[in-house]
């Protein structure tokens, strides 16, 4: 019986468009690392407070990278590990609950798996975290990652720490001879945590003034983006020292939002704006970074979410996703009528946003009667069932 649900989930499945051929394995066989920008929202980006940007060295990557100004945080209660889950899996996170604490046990196709089965790729995850934190250890597992270097593998002192764990520039300068042990080609996903509430650092680590915008959280915030910046500047800079740079495709992304409603009002002055439901839906928007060494930089305005980097990432990788099962699209070629989904039902289509259980016109700003977004809702609603349906009902072990 559940084989006949799965197949009749999969053929309720939106048929996906093709992959553009400009870029379709563009980084085939690469080395890849990922970059988890903890808490890290898309205002930050050439951002300044009084003339010194938040993140210099993003900035310039960015002039020569595949830039993504327009994602949007589809994490739910799994914070990090929900923006793990929709990377590695092209599912959508549970509504309660994280999907990596009560789904461990499920038959997933992962990117490691997909990964290994196409070029033989090795995947390992780098946390300077406790390994069980967000039930790390056991859902790398049934996602196929072959190698998980955690808090015991790093010498975490406390002079190396702050807040909940390692600092980002220790964090990378040990994880590189780790790095170095791992068999090529690789899939190395590294999550900083530096950029973490309640955004504590050292004096000595404070690379800018923090502005006055009445919100302490948000002014710390900005000393903690600039140092996650400053600390993968230097990740960069030893990798090229080290060799290990041309050869690799790099894709940073930060992993959800850092500044909560509560603290927002903060944010809205600091970007000069008035506080209403489109800006903070706004203010949902992550930055996306692919960077692919000698390739020239473009800035793809297309809207997506989180979730879209997965299938966006095979493409690159040049590995076919015709037979996977996901609701990720390709970034290079979503369909713009397909609403960005977010896990409370909420979404951001074309002309319409429904957030606070209210329908908005995007180009009035206006509130407008709930029919007009009805049909997106729909596509809303069917699309996050059968995706739980698939994930509770681990439907994924029935098909071939
Ligand atoms: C914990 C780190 C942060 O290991 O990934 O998790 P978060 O609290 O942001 O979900």
């Amino acid at each position: 019986a559940n084989q006949t649900v799965a197949s009749e989930a999969t053929a309720d499945m939106v048929e996906p468009p093709a992959p553009n051929m400009e870029v379709f394995g563009l980084a085939a066989g690469m080395n890849i690392a990922l970059i988890s920008l903890e808490s890290t929202q898309q205002f930050v980006v050439d951002k300044e407070i009084d003339g010194a940007p938040l993140t210099p060295f993003l900035n310039e990557l960015i002039k020569e990278s595949f830039y993504f100004p327009n994602i949007y945080d589809q994490t739910a209660q799994g914070k990090s590990s929900d923006m793990e889950f929709m990377l590695d899996t092209g599912f959508y996170p549970l509504s309660s609950g994280s999907a990596f604490v009560r789904r461990y046990t499920n038959t997933y196709e992962s990117l490691p798996q997909l990964l290994e089965n196409h070029g033989d790729y090795t995947s390992a995850a780098f946390h300077a975290n406790d390994a069980s934190f967000w039930n790390r250890e056991l859902m790398y597992e049934a996602l196929g990652y072959d190698l998980f270097f955690s808090k015991d593998e790093y010498e975490v002192t406390d002079e190396l720490s702050v807040n909940y764990g390692l600092k980002d520039k220790p964090f990378f300068d040990q994880s590189i001879p780790l790095l170095k042990s791992v068999n090529e080609p690789y899939m190395a996903k590294f999550i900083t945590l530096t950029n973490h509430f309640p955004f504590l650092l050292d004096e000595e680590d404070q690379l800018i003034e923090q502005p006055d915008t009445g919100v302490s959280v948000v002014d710390r915030y900005t000393t903690t983006v600039r140092y996650q910046d400053a600390a993968i500047e230097q990740f960069f800079n030893t990798l090229k020292d080290e060799g290990m740079y041309e050869n690799t495709m790099f894709v940073l992304y930060g992993d959800h939002y850092g500044i909560s409603r509560q603290y927002e009002s903060g944010v809205h002055t600091l970007l000069n704006q008035e506080e209403t439901t489109l800006t903070h839906i706004d203010l949902q928007k992550i930055p996306l970074v692919i960077h692919i060494p000698g390739q020239e930089g473009q800035t793809i305005e297309t809207e997506g979410g989180q979730i879209d980097i997965h299938t966006t990432l095979l493409h690159l990788l040049g590995v076919s996703t015709d037979n996977n099962l996901t609701f990720s699209y390709d970034l290079f070629t979503r369909p713009a009528d397909m609403p960005i989904i977010f896990r409370d039902g909420h979404f951001v289509s074309n002309d319409y946003v429904y957030a606070d259980h209210a329908c908005f016109d995007r180009s009035s700003g206006d509130q407008v009667s709930d029919d007009l977004c009805f049909s997106d809702q729909q596509v809303v609603r069917e699309q996050l069932e059968l995706s739980d349906e698939f994930l509770l009902g681990d439907l994924l072990r029935f098909i071939d």
